[in-house]
């Protein structure tokens, strides 16, 4: 960037503070008293700011002005103790403080009051770099997984228990709620009560490897009624393809190697170490946003997942362009 371009810099930035991840453009109750917050600090910290600034060009004009007219040292302004600006700054400084301390108690009790009790229960494990999603299943109490996508219905909350397989991550969709990390032996609590729908982007945001920031989250709120549709299918196992060549990427993901490290609910596949795959299809990027959802993508990633994400924990599966192919036709039909 070149030296007049640096001026554009906080304007990038203020870009930066809108769209699907952002906490200045709240979509749920979390982040709306996080946001209040900060303009309150932003309020509150600019008016002292601008007053010490605007303080400092004064003294300087003065001083200069003053040095002008008397050239001699000896003769020095006279000391008059403490002035009545001093007291008022005290003053200012003091009420600056407090709104701040208020404002912030302020905003932590209105996010520990959302707690509700008919919370949805959701788990999300942290893994070198993606995210395992469990959802409750509120009539059979079974655990539905599926993996990088986290729907949530609106207007409910939902109480997400967070962990980690591995180093410390930190979950983060700044539209919605405050960020919270997941530590390696322990379980962190998280409510999220969205209030406007829409997609939106989480990201991992605790330094936690090479592919660190290739670990992004897909979240989407939606009604209940979608919710709950979208959560009926996820239960569901896998349907077999009727399409031949996709019957035969079939056979190779659910009885070759893909199969120590991926579940395929309703198949043979039923390795734990990598994303469920069960409805994979269905899901709006691969490998924890990495890559947009597509046949290219798809078949891209199953071929080069060291290229396209390096460091990362699968490996390539040496694949005749053929069998890529099939295999990336029938991962696409897990919908
Ligand atoms: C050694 C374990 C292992 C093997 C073998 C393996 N994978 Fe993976 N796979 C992973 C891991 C771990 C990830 C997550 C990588 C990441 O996003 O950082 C992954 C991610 C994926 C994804 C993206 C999932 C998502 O939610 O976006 C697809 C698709 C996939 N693997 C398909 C396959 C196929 C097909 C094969 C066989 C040809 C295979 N994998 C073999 C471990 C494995
Ligand atoms: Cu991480």
């Amino acid at each position: 960037m070149t030296r007049r371009g640096l001026w554009l810099a906080p304007l990038l930035a203020l870009g930066g503070c809108s769209g699907m991840q952002s906490p200045l453009a709240p979509a749920g109750a979390q982040a709306a008293s996080i946001s209040t917050l900060f303009w309150l600090m932003m309020a509150v910290c600019g008016f002292m700011y601008l007053l010490v600034m605007g303080g400092l060009v004064i003294a300087m004009l003065r001083g200069r002005r003053r040095r002008a007219v008397t050239a001699d040292p000896a003769i020095s302004p006279k000391d008059s103790g403490p002035s009545r600006t001093l007291l008022v700054w005290v003053a200012l400084i003091v009420t600056g403080l407090t709104t701040l301390i208020v404002g912030s108690f302020l905003a932590e009790r209105t996010i520990a009051k959302a707690r509700a009790h008919d919370a949805l229960e959701v788990r999300v494990t942290g893994h070198q770099w993606w995210w395992r999603i469990q959802y409750r299943d509120p009539v059979s109490g079974r655990w539905i997984e599926t993996a990088n996508e986290l729907h949530l219905p609106l207007g409910r909350t939902t109480r997400v228990t967070l962990g980690s397989a591995d180093v410390v991550h930190s979950f983060w969709v700044p539209n919605v709620a405050q960020k919270l990390d997941m530590i390696p032996g322990r379980l962190n609590l998280l409510d999220l009560t969205p209030t406007r729908a829409g997609w939106y982007r989480g990201q991992c945001a605790e330094f936690c490897g090479a592919q660190h920031a290739h670990m992004a989250l897909d979240v989407k709120v939606e009604s209940p009624q979608a919710f709950d549709a979208w959560l009926g299918a996820q239960a569901r196992p896998a349907t077999a393809p009727a399409d031949p060549v996709a019957a035969r990427g079939m056979a190779i993901v659910t009885g070759g190697a893909c199969a120590m490290c991926h579940v395929v609910r309703g198949t043979a596949a039923i390795g734990k170490a990598g994303p469920d795959l069960t409805h994979f299809g269905a899901r709006r990027s691969v490998a924890a946003g990495t890559l947009t959802m597509s046949r290219g993508a798809v078949q891209g990633w199953v071929a080069q997942p060291q290229a396209l994400k390096p460091g990362s924990m699968m490996p390539a599966v040496p694949l005749s362009p053929a069998d890529a192919d099939a295999v990336s036709r029938y991962l696409l039909e897990l919908k």
